[in-house]
């Protein structure tokens, strides 16, 4: 394409980028197979009047939301009032820590299989230093709103929802600790899985989905792929918030944030906008962190991301399929108009040869896909073409292709090679992954 039209169609697209996002997610997007069900639309507006009453909370009660503190105890009462006005039923599960009551409150929706429990869950307690209106007011009140979604659209999913509202998360997951050592193992092995939202609205923000249950990690991306938005892993999250203790008792988790006291990179900033070299969110556990410390964006996003997994995490009647994945999601420049560049990962512990179905996760950020050559290469070195310079001026790549390795021995290193073969528009691999069944 000429140059000039190029840099017109491009300017088109930034355009268009720049609008709303349409937000259509791929039917493979299903953690089941089936299509994926589509959820009702989570106004930001709603959730971020719950913020606002959560900062009123705050600000009549001290200034903070604390374990302990009258402010924590009021804000349970808030949700729990809003739970109990829309049908759910509620139960507050109450706790000693540091020589106070804590309280977690526990919203069942009736109905579903009671065998099958998909739950979601968020602190709802602060630090004393203030309002915590990102950490943990936005997981807090974005569940809220998702559950007052289910009510008002009377959602019947085949499986039952259960939404959880920790306390003392901030003293050690005191709420969330508490809750899963008391509740039976009979009773624990029937949650299918924990859905954990804690700091989703940060000024500054990222889009990380924890990695750990690969089919709830795969809903998460599935969604962002389809907004066109690169995501990352969560890497510092292990054991930092409320999904440790359900992950310890063998509980499939996953969850999604958006950051704190890290500071966001230069390739992070290119790929999410915001400010590099600087924190994620710089009022983490400080007295700024008020209702103006949200970016609406990142909050509207995720609270939608919340609906789409609980709705189609619910929805199938069997048990997601789990498979054995290896990533790489290191970020590889790719040199316009050069040399071809790799990403690769080591395959191991996996017999005999790949399936005919091996599950090929590729995403690129670039702007102008028509320009890619991308290839999947087996450890002995055969080729495999998923995408030749197909898709135009269009952004991005977020595709899990399905490749016919059969032929191939499993275990070794597999290599994603991507060629630019056209100049002026750049990009760079954000992430490479293989799932066997
Ligand atoms: N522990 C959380 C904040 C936090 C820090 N890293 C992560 C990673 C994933 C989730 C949460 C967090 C808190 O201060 O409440
Ligand atoms: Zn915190
Ligand atoms: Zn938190």
């Amino acid at each position: 394409m000429k140059l000039s039209a190029r840099l017109s169609a491009l300017a088109g697209a930034s355009a268009l980028v720049l609008g709303a996002f349409a937000a259509a997610v791929p039917a493979s997007a299903a953690p089941s197979g089936a299509a994926a069900v589509t959820p009702p639309d989570i106004s930001v507006t709603n959730v971020k009047q719950h913020l606002a009453d959560l900062q009123s909370i705050a600000t009549a009660n001290g200034g903070n939301r604390a374990h302990g503190r009258t402010g924590y105890k009021a804000s349970i009462d808030f949700v729990k009032a809003k739970l109990d006005a829309a049908g759910y039923t509620t139960s507050l599960q109450t706790f000693t820590s540091s020589g106070a009551t804590g309280y977690n409150l526990i919203a069942d929706w009736p109905g579903g299989d009671p065998n099958q429990v998909v739950m979601s869950g968020s602190h709802l307690d602060s630090v004393t230093a203030g309002p915590g209106i990102n950490d943990n007011g936005s997981g807090s009140a974005a569940i809220l709103e998702t559950a007052l979604a289910v009510s008002r659209t009377n959602f019947q999913p085949t499986k039952h929802l259960r939404f959880a509202w920790w306390g003392a998360e901030e003293l050690g997951l005191i709420g969330s600790k508490h809750y899963v050592n008391n509740t039976p193992a009979a009773e624990r092995a029937k949650i299918k899985a924990y859905l954990n939202f804690d700091m989703i609205g940060s000024p500054n923000p990222g889009y990380f989905v924890y990695d750990d249950d690969p089919t709830i990690e795969q809903t998460f991306k599935d969604y962002y792929a389809g907004l066109g938005i690169p995501t990352e892993i969560e890497t510092e999250g292990d054991g930092r918030s409320d999904h440790a203790p359900f992950k310890s008792a063998g509980v499939p988790v996953g969850g999604l944030f958006s950051g704190a006291d890290y500071t966001k990179t230069a390739a992070q900033a290119q790929k999410w906008g915001g400010t590099q070299g600087q924190a994620f969110d710089r009022c983490y556990h400080a007295s700024c962190d008020t209702t103006a410390n949200i970016n609406d964006t990142a909050l509207d996003r995720n609270a939608d991301a919340i609906a789409y997994a609980v709705w189609n995490l619910s929805s199938g009647t069997t048990t997601p399929p789990t498979g054995t994945v290896f990533e790489n999601t290191a970020d590889v420049s790719i040199p316009d108009n050069g040399a071809a560049v790799t990403s690769s990962v080591t395959v191991s512990g996996i017999t005999g040869n790949a399936p005919a179905t091996l599950k090929v996760g590729v995403d690129i950020v670039h702007t102008y896909i028509g320009d890619l050559i991308v290839d999947l290469i087996a450890p002995d070195g055969s080729v495999y073409n998923v995408h030749n310079r197909a898709g135009g001026s269009a952004d991005n790549i977020n595709t899990t292709y399905t490749v016919n390795a059969s032929s191939e021995v499993a275990n070794g290193v597999w290599k994603l090679r991507v060629q630019d073969k056209a100049a002026v528009d750049t990009g760079y691999i954000s992430g490479f992954k293989l799932t066997f069944p």
